[in-house]
């Protein structure tokens, strides 16, 4: 029989590429979706199969990390192998807006869906997506061992979801693991993300769409991986035969000024000639560098990322490059929104 797993996040960048990876690997694949005006499923259009057809192992459901309830019925319904809880508001600057929000999403959000783990009598594997924002400003290189200090909503609200999950695991003997991410990036990540959002910009000044990008915070030090090589990881860890909490990472360092030299460059651009300062783009409390230690899931999990944050801020660029080319007039310069709101 295949095995059955319940995406959370499924349209996210991280849950588009795990759906493509748990397909792959012959599981049937259930996604939680949020109703919306417009549909939300950009990411995995790709991967429809019509579910009338015998062949079809992608089905979406509407639910909320918001209603407990329907986390109840729909686990009890899927009865699923593996649960991977990706759902948050993830964005740490906008969860200074939206704490309350944040909150209730990114932290109560995953003692809801372990609740509905229990409540629903099911046996099942639960993965958290833990982050790396839970360091907030102890320094470099971060590992499982070191201690927590976050330094935003979003990271308090992850902070809550780490030790819940932890809880579950010591209190009721669920296999629950956190995969503490550090960061990752692709083609699919969110327009306002600082990668991306440097990426296509690049893209469009080079085509002439776009003149100016407006950042924040150039001094910012991260740890980037490629996304599509950190959902086997959050799969290989539940696969283990005991659970277990896991950092992933590169373990190389890059200045966010360093990754804007990159990618223009690579547009055969002079970055200093397009970037504009703006301190609306600057946080409350800042997080100044986050550089992973990955050794455990490098040992107990055999997972080893192989791109570095040079080679996929080119590999972005070409595919805002392309991305611009097909949609024409439909190019929307999403990051430019705050000339008319305060969104980051
Ligand atoms: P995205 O922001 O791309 O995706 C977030 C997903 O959560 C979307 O599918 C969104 O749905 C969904 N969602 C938001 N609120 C709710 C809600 N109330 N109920 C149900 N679904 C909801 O995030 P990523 O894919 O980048 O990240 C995946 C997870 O990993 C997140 O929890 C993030 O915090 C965490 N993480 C990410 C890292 C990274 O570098 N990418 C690093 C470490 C942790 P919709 O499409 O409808 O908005
Ligand atoms: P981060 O990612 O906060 O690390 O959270 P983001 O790309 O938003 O910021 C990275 C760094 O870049 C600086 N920065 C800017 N950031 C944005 N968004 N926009 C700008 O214009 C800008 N200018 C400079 C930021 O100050 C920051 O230092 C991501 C999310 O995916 C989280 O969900 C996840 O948990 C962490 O990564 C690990």
């Amino acid at each position: 029989m295949a095995k059955r797993a319940l995406i959370t996040g499924i349209t996210g960048q991280d849950g588009s590429y795990l759906a493509e990876l748990l397909l792959a690997k012959g599981y049937e694949v259930h996604g939680l979706i949020r109703r919306a005006s417009t549909f939300n499923t950009a990411r995995i259009d790709h991967l429809y199969v019509d579910p009338h057809e015998a062949e079809a192992r992608l089905f979406l459901h509407y639910g909320d990390l918001a209603d407990g309830a329907r986390l109840v019925t729909l686990l009890a319904e899927i009865h699923p192998d593996e649960v991977y809880n990706l759902a948050a508001q993830s964005h740490v600057r906008v969860s200074f807006d939206e704490p309350e929000h944040t909150a209730d999403t990114t932290g109560t959000g995953s003692v809801r869906l372990l609740e509905a783990v229990r409540l629903s009598g099911i046996r099942t594997r639960f993965y958290q997506a833990s982050s790396s924002e839970l360091y907030g400003i102890v320094p470099p290189p971060q590992n499982e061992e070191t201690p927590f200090h976050p330094r935003s909503p979003y990271g308090a609200a992850k902070l809550y979801a780490f030790w819940i999950t932890r809880n579950y695991r010591e209190a009721y003997g669920l296999f629950a693991v956190n995969g503490i991410l550090f960061n990752h990036e692709s083609p699919r990540r969110g327009e306002t993300f600082v990668t991306r959002k440097i990426t296509r910009a690049a893209a469009a000044i080079r085509a002439g769409r776009q003149q100016h990008l407006y950042l924040g915070n150039l001094d910012a030090v991260r740890d980037w991986g490629y996304a599509a090589e950190y959902v086997e990881g959050m799969w290989r860890m539940l696969q283990a035969d005991e659970p277990d909490d896991y950092v992933l990472a590169t373990g190389h360092a890059h200045t966010v000024r360093d990754f804007l030299a990159t990618a223009f460059e690579h547009a055969g651009l002079d970055w200093r000639e397009h970037v504009r300062f703006d301190e609306r783009y600057l946080r409350p409390a800042e997080v100044p560098a986050l550089v992973g230690d990955a050794t455990r899931a490098k040992q107990k999990l055999g997972w080893a990322p192989t791109v570095r944050a040079p080679e996929l801020a080119r590999l972005m660029v070409d595919a805002d490059t392309e991305a611009l080319a097909h949609a024409g007039d439909a190019w929307i310069d999403r990051p430019r929104l705050p000339a008319w709101t305060v969104q980051p």
